[in-house]
């Protein structure tokens, strides 16, 4: 009988999602999710997100395991993918399908709303910007890490830390395209000052609304894009003086579009969400 998933990707930052609203708790173990992730031996993702029955009054909740079998507080891409799935569900069910949801997730309520070109618009709540929020020691619990130096592979890389409910640690660079991502990006993701390990990304400015973006991410290494970082890119790149509250993160899969509210100081991303198979597994 096995298992029905649907894969979904964002921006090439594909998952595998399960209906899994039946029961509270994820019908996969953090093993077996790695089983799937995998390339060759597997179903192919970057991790795998279960559907489950929302809490405290929200309408759904989601839970996501890296590739790796770590549990991340969050992912961006992987909420849009989310909403499309679970509006594809509701159509199924019902003939039609909220256009927005209250999503419950270890980072807190999040909220993806379907635009009718497709794309998916998703508030991703307020970035944390504190040492101990990151968290990280390479400041004081309440501080914040700002164009700080942290010392890799021999060389002093000026740092910013933003969590968007997970690690992300920027750095920003005058040629992404030549830095040596899966020699640096472990290093970075294992580094002592990280006790929860982190997601880094290299950004170079292109204009003060262009930015390019080159990510490792904790438990599933280089990807093609991701949503969290790019909010925590846009973060670091406005308290640097280096961006606009609202720009274009070029990523190798493809551009998102984020804003850093003036209003609710909440990040809303914008991007695609696109099905690509189901299955049973
Ligand atoms: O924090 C982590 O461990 C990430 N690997 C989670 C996934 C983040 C993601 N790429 C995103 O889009 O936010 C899915």
């Amino acid at each position: 009988m096995g298992i029905a998933f649907t894969k979904y990707h964002g921006l090439g930052n594909d998952f595998i999602l399960i209906d899994n609203r039946h029961q509270g708790d994820p019908c996969l173990l953090p093993e077996q999710a790695v089983q799937w992730c995998d390339r060759n031996f597997g179903i192919g993702a970057d991790g795998v997100i279960f559907a489950l029955p929302g809490q405290v009054g929200m309408d759904y909740t989601m839970r996501i395991f890296n590739a790796d079998g770590s549990e991340p507080e969050m992912c961006g891409n992987g909420i849009r993918c989310l909403a499309k799935f679970l509006a594809e569900l509701e159509t199924a069910e019902t003939g039609t399908a909220r256009p927005h949801y209250q999503i419950h997730t270890l980072a807190g309520a999040i909220a993806p709303k379907l635009e009718a070109d497709g794309q998916v618009t998703v508030d991703m709540g307020l970035p944390r910007l504190l040492a101990q929020e990151i968290p990280t020691t390479l400041a004081a619990a309440d501080e914040k890490v700002i164009e700080q130096p942290l010392e890799v592979s021999g060389k002093q890389w000026p740092v910013t830390c933003v969590s968007m409910g997970n690690p992300h640690c920027i750095t920003f660079v005058l040629n992404a395209a030549a830095i040596p991502l899966s020699e640096l990006g472990p290093q970075f993701e294992h580094h002592p000052v990280f006790p929860q390990r982190t997601n880094t990304e290299f950004i170079e400015v292109v204009r003060s609304d262009y930015l390019k973006m080159r990510v490792w991410e904790r438990g599933a290494g280089a990807t093609l894009a991701c949503g969290t970082g790019a909010c925590a890119v846009l973060v670091a790149g406005v308290l640097t003086e280096r961006c606009d509250r609202i720009a274009t993160i070029e990523l190798p899969g493809g551009c998102l579009k984020i804003e850093w509210s003036t209003v609710d100081q909440h990040l809303y991303m914008t991007g695609p969400a696109e099905k690509v198979f189901t299955g049973n597994a």
